[in-house]
């Protein structure tokens, strides 16, 4: 497992990097914004600590938490200012720590509450997020049993090729992985992951092009495809990740 890793980590942190020096927003500058807000949830207690948070993977192989602000619940809303926040796209968390023992490096846990639309936000001015009373998921903890599965779709592979997909953890840490359920065929295969744990996970797959990746220490090398740019999901209940035809990226270029 430790080959897959370095060989996943060292694709994904090319990727990330040569990505980042692409993007026009991400250049220097020396301007900032202010990312504020409210949460909202008309039935917490008084005292409750409510969380925001801008996190970002770009240049880095982890997730990173950038920016946060805190605040205790008064008749069910918490408000939060982010300043100096530079321009950028990020991920926006907030999390409402129910049971009070938060921990920004470990994340929600059983019956805290997250913002359901956890999803990319590009900030180039100053920004208003609010969470509204609707807008959160009970967070169902350390347990669970969920099953992620889904399609790999890739135009022009040959039928019998395999495909991999591996779960990894914030550290990059390979968690849960599977190979194909049926090898591709006409430009598709699918797989099934059981038994994963309620979390947040980087989604790895490659495309074993030339058929040399070792079932129990799968890696992908020349000639392999790797999905270019892998999502950070939270987990806590069955899921499907697809990657589509345009989301590869050839190994090592
Ligand atoms: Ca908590
Ligand atoms: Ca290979």
């Amino acid at each position: 497992m430790k080959k897959l890793l370095v060989v996943l980590v060292m694709v994904t942190a090319f990727t990330l990097v040569y990505l980042g020096c692409g993007n026009s927003g991400t250049g220097p500058s020396e301007e900032t914004y202010t990312v504020s807000g409210t949460l909202t949830k008309l039935d917490m207690e008084d005292g409750v600590m409510g969380y925001a948070m801008l996190i970002t993977m770009e240049g880095d192989t982890t997730y990173n938490l950038i920016y946060s602000d805190e605040s205790p619940f008064s008749a069910g809303v918490a408000s939060y200012s982010m300043s100096g926040v530079a321009a950028g796209t990020y991920y926006f968390g907030a999390v409402i720590d129910v049971n009070g023992n938060w921990e920004s490096s470990n994340g929600p846990d059983e019956g805290d509450w997250a913002n359901e639309d956890f999803s990319e936000v590009t900030i180039n001015q100053n920004t208003v997020i609010n969470v509204t009373n609707d807008g959160w998921k009970l967070w169902s903890g350390g347990g669970g049993n969920n099953c992620v599965s889904g399609t790999l779709l890739k135009n022009g592979v040959e039928d019998g090729v395999l495909g991999y997909v591996a779960l990894a953890d914030s550290g990059y840490n390979y968690q849960y992985s599977a190979v194909s359920e049926q090898p591709f065929s006409d430009g598709w295969t699918t797989y099934d992951i059981y038994d994963v744990m309620d979390g947040s996970y980087f989604f790895l797959a490659f495309i074993d092009v030339n058929g040399n990746a070792d079932p129990y220490d799968p890696s992908p090398d020349a000639g392999d495809w790797v999905n270019s740019d892998p999502p950070w999901v939270w987990i806590d209940q069955n899921t499907e990740l697809d990657v589509y035809d345009n989301e590869w990226a050839a190994y090592g270029e």
